[in-house]
């Protein structure tokens, strides 16, 4: 408004340039989108191995992680939390992609209310979300966490990739219940995407990531903890670049290991020279040797995958977009 206000005050001789500032001004404006986002609390058993071992999760929209949000930098998020009556907890939505009050927006709701509230994606990247409700460490550790892509408005700002998966790193604690074992840092697992070995072939039920040989790959990566750092490697390549939060400003080159902390996240470009196996893993290898490895599998043959590949667990997986909330 400030722009066509000066605008008046122009004259004739520069009515031109001034009818230019207002149109790019709006056209950037009519570009930005609004997003209804509705998520529901549920409280619900997921299968978290190729075994088909169950786990007592609270989610959002039933699958551990919730599902991938992808707007676009300069976007609007109406967002909505139902935690339905069924429920027994308290639950909450803290977006690290917003910059709005915590008190008002990330309280907790009880069973059987909502909450809604709205904020703009002004950074681009990935950012971290995840239920805040106390303990918090319980609610993230049970799986109410997962990721939002605020892609950046100007898409020339970085290579363009080939092909795009989002990984999700977090702690498995067998006892759903003992949070005194969350606080005491003794996980028992360590997933990717809610699933332990999740995307390694060699174990049973285990899936993998494909690309072809020469593709720029890129790789959301989120650490949902709720405690330990990750130490993100790629086995047999080189991080061709690693953007801090996402963030195409933010840009690192030619790095073999990159630590993504707690509640923080990071995007990772590798470009896989030839056909072969390259595993991703948390090279804290206590991580890595109890589930944390995904594998990723050059062909030429390799056929396109949703940013959160499914494994054959009979458990749903969230794919790309905003997913609606499951129907009641
Ligand atoms: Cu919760």
């Amino acid at each position: 408004m400030k722009i066509r206000r000066s605008c008046s005050l122009l004259t004739l001789a520069g009515f031109g340039a001034c009818f230019l500032v207002s149109l790019s001004f709006d056209a950037t404006e009519a570009r930005a989108k609004t997003h209804e986002v509705a998520m529901t609390a549920v409280e619900t058993d997921v299968v978290i191995d190729g075994s088909g071992e169950r786990y007592a999760a609270w989610t959002f929209n039933g699958t551990m992680p919730g599902p991938v949000v992808r707007v676009t930098e300069g976007d609007t998020i109406k967002f909505t939390l139902t935690n339905p009556a069924e429920n027994k907890n308290p639950h909450a939505m803290d977006f690290h992609a917003a910059e709005i009050d915590f008190l008002k927006n990330y309280r907790a709701v009880n069973a059987g209310e909502t909450i809604s509230f709205t904020f703009v994606a002004k950074k681009p990247g990935v950012f971290f979300y995840h239920c805040g409700a106390p303990p918090m460490i319980q609610h993230i550790a049970r799986g109410m966490f997962g990721a939002i892509i605020v892609d950046p408005k100007n898409a020339k700002g970085w290579p363009k990739a080939d092909r795009e998966y989002v990984l999700i790193q977090s702690e498995h604690f067998k006892n759903p219940g003992d949070v005194q074992a969350m606080f005491d840092r003794k996980y028992d697992g360590m997933m990717f995407n809610g699933g332990i070995f999740k995307y390694h072939p060699f174990v049973t039920g285990g899936g993998k990531l494909d690309a072809k040989p020469g593709e720029r790959v890129r790789v959301y990566f989120v650490n949902a903890g709720p405690n330990e750092f990750s130490s993100f490697h790629p086995i047999g390549e080189i991080w061709d670049n690693v953007y801090e939060s996402g963030n195409p400003a933010n840009k690192l080159s030619g790095v073999q290991t990159y630590v993504v902390g707690p509640g923080s996240a990071a995007t990772f470009d590798v470009v896989v020279e030839s056909a072969g196996a390259y595993p991703l893993v948390t090279h804290s290898l206590t991580g890595a040797l109890r589930g944390a490895i995904a594998v990723l599998v050059a062909s030429p043959d390799a056929k396109p995958q949703p940013l959160m590949p499914m494994v054959p667990w009979k458990v749903t997986t969230p794919q790309t977009g905003i997913t609606p909330a499951p129907e009641q």
